[in-house]
């Protein structure tokens, strides 16, 4: 009875402020009839509206809020990572009106520049993000490296905007796919120290200070880490805030998921056809019968894998002796997002994170996901 009467103020105060549109019976509904069916309902509508109304004060939490109360301990990386995702955000603003007005804006299709360092034709949005995603990094005045999938040589930052941190990335990840307005993302790693590199320093994935992707499909998903776990945040277009909508994010220990472009089997080494063959029957380790789903962008099967668990692979194979993935700004930066939601991700012989890199460029195969699925194909790879 407390509650019903409690529910019903709190909805009064709602109709007080000019929040919820009630129907016209409301008022004729708090003089509760006791017990029919009809107050049943009211009252299921009445707890479904707190529930929504008591999430809102988490839903406030932006990731600038985020970054702030890290930075408020006087930790300088963390202050100097407040600026370079302030940079980071802004950018990813950007990206996602571009992908989202792409078609009507006449900016699908190719750029008619030629390849880029990776033999891939450029598409428009691939330059116009490096270019939104370059000048962001540059102003956040932290940058003494940029190292971009869509240019050949790392950028040397100095001057008024230099500063002491690397920012590798692949500004359009997926962009094969943007013509079909398919799932597309940004992927960056974050390194620290190279104020006075006079080379660009090509440093472990294990010394990643940050690392994230942001997801442009459905709605706009900026997935990050500091080294202190996963958290996800969602672009409100309304506000432009990055809001706090997945904290904490833990993969799960094994999924039930595999992730890989099919097509390429013919060209993989039998062991690994023999894994895929006994998940497909449930005849792995966990007795599952694993089903496939590809995107062909990473960011998108990724997202997926983070959330719902299981596997995603690009292998290396008799086409791509090292895979096709990039280590520095495609590998690395999802591993350290893997591992840091209890997640793995390995060559198939060692773990990505602990892979010297030797170029820019360099591809890697990849095996990424929930722990105990990684382990399970590492086997066979
Ligand atoms: P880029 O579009 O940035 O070059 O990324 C490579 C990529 O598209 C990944 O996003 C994706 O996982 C993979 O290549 C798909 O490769 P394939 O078409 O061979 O399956």
């Amino acid at each position: 009875m407390i509650r019903v009467v409690l529910i019903s103020t709190m909805m009064l105060a709602v109709l007080a402020s000019g929040g919820m549109q009630a129907p016209a019976a409301v008022p004729q509904a708090l003089r509760l009839r006791g017990g029919s069916a009809a107050t049943h309902v009211r009252v299921k509508k009445a707890e479904e509206f707190l529930k929504v109304y008591s999430k809102k004060d988490r839903l406030s939490t932006t990731l600038s809020d985020f970054l702030r109360e890290k930075a408020i301990g006087g930790d300088p990386t963390m202050r100097d990572l407040e600026a370079i995702f302030s940079g980071i955000q802004s950018a990813c603003r950007s990206i996602a009106d571009m992908v989202g007005k792409a078609g009507i804006q006449d900016m699908t299709g190719m750029a008619g520049t030629g390849e880029n360092v990776q033999g891939e034709e450029q598409k428009k949005l691939d330059i116009l993000s490096n270019d939104v995603f370059k000048d962001k990094l540059t102003k956040s005045g932290c940058m003494a490296y940029l190292g971009s999938e869509e240019e050949d040589e790392a950028i040397r930052i100095t001057g008024k905007f230099g500063g002491d941190y690397i920012a590798v990335f692949d500004p359009l990840d997926g962009s094969s796919n943007i013509d079909a307005a398919i799932s597309v993302g940004t992927i960056f790693g974050i390194y620290k120290g190279a104020k006075n590199a006079e080379e660009f320093p090509l440093k472990k994935g294990s010394e990643q200070v940050a690392a994230g992707y942001c997801m442009y499909s459905t709605c706009t998903i900026l997935m990050i880490t500091i080294g202190d776990g996963v958290n996800g945040f969602t672009l409100d277009s309304s506000s432009g805030e990055f809001v706090l909508t997945h904290p904490n994010v833990a993969m799960p220990k094994r999924g039930k998921i595999y992730s890989c472009n099919q097509g390429n089997i013919p060209a993989w080494p039998e062991s690994l056809k023999t894994y895929f063959d006994k998940i497909c029957r449930g005849e792995g380790e966990s007795k599952t019968k694993y089903g496939l789903r590809y995107i062909g962008s990473m960011v998108g099967d990724m997202h997926r894998t983070l959330l719902y668990g299981g596997l995603f692979l690009y292998p290396a194979d008799a086409k791509n002796k090292n895979g096709k993935l990039r280590l520095l700004y495609e590998a690395s930066p999802m591993a350290m997002l893997a591992e840091q939601a209890g997640g793995k991700a390995s060559t198939g012989k060692e773990r990505v994170l602990d892979i010297e890199p030797q170029e820019l460029h360099q591809r890697v195969p990849i095996f990424i996901g929930s722990a105990d699925d990684v382990d399970e194909a590492c086997k066979y790879a």
